[in-house]
């Protein structure tokens, strides 16, 4: 007979330590309400996963407005621009000239380990390495959450709401009942390689290269690290790319005259599949969605960690309403992030098929790319338009 599990309340149980769930765990810690938040992974995991590098401005905001951006001043990038490479030409996109804003490069590791420090420094209560989650009576005003603690504890813990900030693969989305949400979702005949090197960047900016065979950018992480990305095939297997053959690939995709790409160790490398996908409403009872688990974007526009970061400044909000009897910000919380989610989602939909080589095209479609590509730097609102949105478009509220 197993033990009967170990009973207590909080206001808000969260699913996902990733930058949503730690985000909204320090948010609703700055309005005075209580959270418990738990994750599968470890702690080291969820440091070291390399995921996104590039912050919106109003992220940065948002970051400091939170009291959580000490280091990321310190250490952050600011980025004036981006350059797109296509036809043996690469050409920079002004984003302080066209919309007086900038982009700040800082991984989104750094944010997850600024986070978890400040929530542990605050007596914040994060549980690593659980297993088990469960979620319960969404459509009650005391929902719950159960997992089992790393020491083989089982939790029931009653909430007044639950945070689903367990990314696209988590059980949050799944607990809405089948027929209540709906779900648009497009995957894309392509995947990216990423690979973390112990080489200095060969750039000041990030490079958006298009090439016949595939595209590619660099990235980075700080004056010694870079970041770069190739497109392979969604069925591709990292085992099949040594290193020799990504550096070879990307010395070809970044080939321009009098330009060389430096190669060094590669520290870290992984394929991700890409897809859009948006599920609506972002909430059901007590349950709220946010970043991944509610949404996802092919990562060309850099905008899967801001809308994640966006998500919870809304949440924090509704839910500290909430709380307090009033149920207003609550009820309109999907609708107040869903403009902002298709924005983004456009935006990397559009980016993504610029730049990508779509397998089995006819030719016309190389040549619609790069018409787009040539109008989008040769004409200032058309340039104007793509630096709008990559810095962040609508702007934090
Ligand atoms: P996350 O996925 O970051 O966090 C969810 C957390 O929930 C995870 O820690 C997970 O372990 C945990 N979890 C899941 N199920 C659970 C359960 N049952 N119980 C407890 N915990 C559970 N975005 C960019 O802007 N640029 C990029 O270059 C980029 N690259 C990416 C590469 C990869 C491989 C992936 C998967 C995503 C990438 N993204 C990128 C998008 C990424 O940055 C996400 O948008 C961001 O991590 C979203 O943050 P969260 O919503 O917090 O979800
Ligand atoms: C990254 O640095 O990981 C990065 C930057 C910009 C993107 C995607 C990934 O569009």
């Amino acid at each position: 007979m197993p033990a009967a599990p170990l009973r207590t309340r909080t206001q808000v149980g969260i699913v996902g330590a990733g930058p949503a769930g730690l985000l909204l765990s320090h948010l609703l810690a700055l309005r005075g309400i209580d959270s418990v938040l738990v994750e599968d992974r470890s702690r080291a995991y969820c440091e070291a996963r390399q995921r996104a590098g590039v912050l919106e401005n109003g992220s940065v905001t948002l970051l400091r407005e939170a009291g959580v951006a000490g280091r990321l001043d310190r250490e952050g990038l600011e980025h004036g621009g981006i350059y797109l490479q296509f036809a043996g030409g690469r050409h920079h996109i002004d984003f302080r000239d066209l919309t007086g804003r900038t982009v700040t490069v800082y991984a989104q590791t750094e944010v997850v380990k600024d986070l978890i420090d400040a929530r542990l420094a605050a007596g914040g209560h994060l549980e690593f390495d659980v297993t088990g989650t469960d979620v319960d009576d969404l459509e009650t005003t005391h929902p719950v959450l159960r997992y089992t603690s790393a020491d083989g504890t089982r939790h029931e813990i009653t909430c007044d709401a639950i945070a689903g900030c367990d990314g696209f693969h988590g059980i949050c989305r799944p607990a809405v009942p089948a027929g209540l949400l709906t779900v648009w979702e497009r995957e894309y005949p392509y995947a990216w390689l990423g690979i973390l090197a112990d080489v200095p960047p060969s750039t000041d900016e990030l490079i958006y290269a298009y090439h016949p065979d595939g595209f590619a950018l660099h990235s980075l992480r700080s004056p010694l690290v870079s970041r770069l990305y190739l497109q392979v095939s969604p069925d591709d297997e990292i085992s099949a790319w040594p290193d020799d053959r990504i550096w070879a690939e990307l010395q070809r995709r970044f080939a321009v005259p009098g330009w060389e790409l430096k190669e060094g160790p590669i520290l870290d490398k992984g394929i991700t599949p890409m897809r859009s996908f948006v599920s609506a409403p972002m909430r059901h009872g007590r349950l709220f969605l946010a970043g991944d688990a509610a949404h996802i974007v092919p990562p060309t526009g850099a905008k899967g960690l801001n809308l994640a970061l966006g998500d919870v400044a809304v949440l924090a909000g509704a839910l500290g309403e909430l709380l307090r009897g009033d149920p207003r910000l609550a009820d309109s919380y999907s609708d107040a992030c869903l403009d902002r989610v298709w924005r983004r989602t456009h935006f990397s939909w559009w980016m993504t098929t610029m730049l990508h080589a779509t397998p089995g095209a006819d030719p016309m479609d190389a040549e619609l790319q790069l018409a787009q590509l040539r109008y989008v730097t040769t004409s200032r609102a058309a340039a104007a338009s793509l630096a709008e949105n990559y810095t962040g478009y609508p702007q934090r509220s």
